[in-house]
């Protein structure tokens, strides 16, 4: 029931024929086109650089910072390490190292692992899918600011003595007790943060489903590319959880809602379930990425398809769902019921299976291939060797009676640094090495490149393999010095020499990286005789991308089609030119990759910095328990947001159709389902449904967990304002759906009413909601506290969707939304299906809760 059926669909013959294709384009028509795409994809110049949105700079962009990151967090390593040296030390206090080893590893998993995936994947994505760009390439770059702003908010507190000293994991008494501002910085700096991961996640989601170009069905797409839409939607259902958690933490801090504190009702497991529910998976979002770096590399160095691609897809999907049933198993020592010792042992074992197939099809494609030992394949195997060292490792720690000796020593650090090493730093810098010629149109150097390998690989040995043993002999993890008596000395001292030879190793990487290359000769397009299309880049680089979108009918196109990379240079395939100089790709159908729609996507903005700065304002502020400036930098960023969305999303077109190429004509607008924004919206949602459950799961949480919930003569939250607030949120609901219906049809007058009423049903539902829990005292016990909670964001949502229903009306009354033209609507209907479960479970909550609970 497609209503949008009014609007034109694709028109031409389709696939392209070989006579079609093999017709050469004229000399004139060439330049016209390459003149008009270069044109319309130029890289802004001087200080207006930083406006660019391009995948390739924002993507470069972002590796650099999460690189530079990820050496910051070193040189805390190291002078962690120095402290450790001796017995006794006095290097850095117990205070200082605290905050080190906390910033550390924050810094590691969210600084530097999982946004140089991202980094990696806006820069490499498009290429690998022969798209032009990103489908919202603005959100991108909005994305790389926060993420700029979060980081050097977070790292920048130890400058001042006030970073965060709990441990990455934050654990509550310690944390919610802890004086000073470091908490804070850690939840509200790392929440923006993952904020920027989500939307980057989605963004990658909806590249991989949509922008891949014609006839790539989703069998023959790059493995890369399933990698991306198993760590993109782990992202989106690890990371939420760690919101909402970071959301009541901050309450507590803020407000002292005590979510966490017994004495009022509160449980600290609480945190520690929402942590490591976000926590493991996190840890294999670090790693797929990585598999997938490997997946790319390894068929080009055996020079033949990968073996076992579907075992491979079936694998990374299996380890994507069963990485989120392990959690409990960073919690054996809390005292859980046997049962779940059992079964999360069980699981954690398991987990092994897919890991292992996926290890087995890369061993399997270099035995029967011939493989040349090149510089990324070096460092590829010294991933494999280094990361089968701590699964194994983690096969022990599964195992929960040895779970409970070694528990918090530094057994535990040697193994979260093998499987992180060789599951994340050494594939990364085998991707580097492999893409480098792709990203810089430049070769590294061999000779320096083993000098590096060489000395990380022994570096990391000579560190972390005694760690093993020192963690055995009982040193725990987290402690600043330990006494000559111990018998530690020589094993730490053997570990801070290996830390330093690590230094060194990156040292070389790094001068490697950054030299000045300018008087090597131009290399040669596809230096590793790669199959995978980001190789078909031209040399010396231009900023489109593809000059014109292929056509694909095999796994490794550069080996199967012989003729593709001259045709694609000649503008013979799609998209051969810009007739009205705007940034454009092709949006194709999910699993067949049939062409859809031309997709016109933003260029360079200012806008987006801005958005970013005063959403880091909204963030950033309230750490220090200032809020009326918070207040202020977020209504700034929501301005700045809606600005951005008017200006370039969904406008009617002025031709409704396009000559893609080929004879192919496209729409050059979409709405719901075949448009990107739709899409975007769906998986967004389904991010925020998982952040909202975990407030939900908090409730029933205490309800089960705490005999003293509710306690004795609570209050209730008021029913009848909670019935009102159910009422009249579902009332907003559908006048929603009434206006996207009635604009359907044409009934403008209708629909723009159905706008005006629906948000102010909604406020009602805000107030209705304020008032049915407003008499409740939400620091006197944890009741109370989640109730609010579950208020606040109900709140919250309802609100943005008010902004959303405004938008429509403004749009329909300004033109930019029609009865042919509606993608806005559809998508803000969407948002308020998801409302409509929202409301309906809150009240569910508010209103019943009394009744099941007494
Ligand atoms: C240069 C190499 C590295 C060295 C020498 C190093 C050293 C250390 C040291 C000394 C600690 C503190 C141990 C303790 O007192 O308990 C630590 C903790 C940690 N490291 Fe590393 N590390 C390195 C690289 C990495 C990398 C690449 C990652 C992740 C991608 C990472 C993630 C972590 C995490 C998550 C912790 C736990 C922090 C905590 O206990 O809260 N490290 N590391
Ligand atoms: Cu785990």
């Amino acid at each position: 029931m497609t209503k949008t059926a009014s609007l034109p669909v694709a028109e031409g013959p389709y696939p392209p024929s070989e006579e079609a294709l093999s017709k050469p384009v004229s000399e004139a028509e060439q330049q016209r086109g390459a003149a008009e795409v270069r044109a319309a994809w130029k890289t802004p110049q001087g200080w207006r650089y930083v406006t660019a949105v391009n995948n390739s700079e924002v993507g470069k962009w972002y590796a650099l910072t999460a690189l530079a990151f990820m050496l910051i967090a070193g040189v805390l390593a190291l002078l962690m390490r120095v402290q450790l040296a001796f017995p006794d030390m006095t290097f850095l206090d117990a205070d200082r190292f605290n905050q080190f080893f906390t910033m550390h590893g924050s810094a590691m998993m969210f600084l530097f692992a999982v946004p140089m995936f991202e980094a990696i994947s806006i820069l490499l994505l498009p290429a690998f899918l022969g798209a032009r760009d990103m489908p919202f390439p603005r959100l991108s770059a909005y994305g790389y600011w926060c993420f700029l702003i979060g980081g050097c908010f977070v790292l920048g507190s130890l400058l001042f003595d006030s970073g965060p000293k709990a441990g990455w994991f934050m654990y509550p008494p310690l944390a919610t007790k802890e004086e000073g501002i470091g908490p804070d910085v850690w939840l509200l700096g790392l929440s923006f943060i993952e904020v920027a991961s989500i939307a980057a996640a989605v963004e990658l989601i909806v590249g991989a489903l949509k922008c891949r170009p014609p006839g790539m069905r989703v069998n023959i797409m790059p493995l890369y590319a399933w990698y991306v839409l198993v760590v993109g939607g782990m992202i989106l259902f690890a990371f939420p959880p760690l919101i909402a958690g970071d959301f009541l933490f901050e309450l507590e801090r803020s407000f002292d809602w005590p979510f966490f504190d017994p004495t009022r009702g509160g449980d600290p497991i609480l945190w520690q379930h929402l942590f490591w529910i976000f926590g493991h998976p996190e840890v294999y979002i670090v790693f797929l990425p990585s598999i997938a770096i490997a997946a790319m590399i390894v068929p080009t160095v055996a020079q033949r398809p990968i073996v076992g691609y579907s075992w491979i897809v079936l694998s990374a999907v299996g380890t994507g769902f069963l990485s989120f049933g392990l959690w409990v198993h960073h919690m054996f020592t809390t005292g859980l019921p046997q049962i779940s010792l059992g079964f999360f042992s069980a699981a954690s074992e398991a987990v092994v299976i897919p890991t292992g197939i996926q290890i087995f099809a890369f061993v399997a494609t270099l035995m029967v291939g011939r493989v040349k030992l090149t510089l990324p394949m070096l460092w590829i195997a010294g991933a494999l060797a280094i990361f089968v060292a701590g699964g194994l490792t983690g096969v022990m720690l599964a195992i929960v009676p040895f779970n409970w000796q070694v528990h918090d020593t530094y057994f535990i650090v040697a193994h979260l640094h093998y499987t992180l090493f060789g599951g994340m730093v050494f594939p990364v810098i085998a991707g580097v090495y492999y893409f480098y010629p792709f990203m810089a149109k430049k070769l590294l150097s061999e000779r320096l490149g083993l000098w590096a390998f060489w000395l990380i690989f022994s570096g990391f040995n000579i560190t972390f393999l005694p760690m093993h043993l020192t963690g055995l002999m009982g040193m725990p993890r987290r402690v600043f010095t330990y006494p000559e008596s111990s018998g530690w000395g020589w094993l730490n001292l053997i570990s801070t020499l290996g830390a330093f030879i690590i230094a060194a190793g990156f040292a070389v990487f790094l001068y490697d990286l950054l030299r000045p290359k300018k008087a090597q000769g131009q290399i040669p397009r596809n230096p590793w005789g790669a199959g995978t299309l980001e190789f078909s880049h031209e040399v010396p680089e231009e900023a489109w991308g593809v000059r014109s979108v292929p056509h694909i009918t095999s796994r490794y196109p550069l080996w199967d089609q012989p003729q593709l990379v001259e045709r694609m240079d000649a503008g013979r395939y799609y998209l051969p030119d810009a007739p009205e100089h705007q940034r454009e790709t092709i949006v194709t159908s999910v699993i067949d990759a049939k062409p859809v729609h031309v997709q016109r996507v933003t260029g360079p903005a200012w806008i987006t910095i801005l958005a970013a700065i005063f959403t880091g304002g909204a963030f950033i502020f309230p750490t220090f328990h200032i809020y009326t400036p918070a207040i202020i930098c977020g209504a700034f960023a929501i301005v700045c947001i809606m600005y951005w969305l008017w200006t370039t999303t969904a406008r009617p077109p002025k031709e409704e159709m396009r000559d893609a190429g080929l004879g192919l004509r496209l729409p050059t607008y979409a709405s719901g389902p075949d448009s990107v924004g739709w899409w975007a919206m769906w998986i967004t949602m389904l991010g925020d449904a998982t952040a909202f459950a975990s407030v939900v799961f908090g409730f029933f949480f205490y309800w089960t967990a705490r005999s003293d919930f509710p306690p004795d003569g609570a209050m209730h939250p008021l029913g009848h304002w909670v019935a009102v607030a159910a009422l009249t949120g579902v009332t907003a609901w559908a006048l929603t759906l009434a206006a996207r219906e009635a604009n359907i049809r044409g009934r403008l007058g209708l629909a723009r009413a159905a706008l005006v009423l629906a948000p102010l049903a909604a406020a009602v539902a805000c107030v209705a909601a304020w008032v049915a829990v407003r008499d409740l005292d939400p620091t006197s016990h944890v009741y109370p506290a989640i109730l609010w909670a579950l208020m606040v964001w109900l709140v919250v949502h309802l609100s943005v969707g008010v902004l959303m229903q405004g938008y429509c009306l403004a749009a329909s009354v300004f033109g930019k939304l029609t009865p042919r033209y509606d993608a806005d609507l559809r998508n803000v209907t969407l948002y308020w299906h998801f409302m409509a479960v929202k409301v309906m479970v809150t009240a569910a909550i508010l209103g019943l809760a009394p009744g099941w609970l007494s």
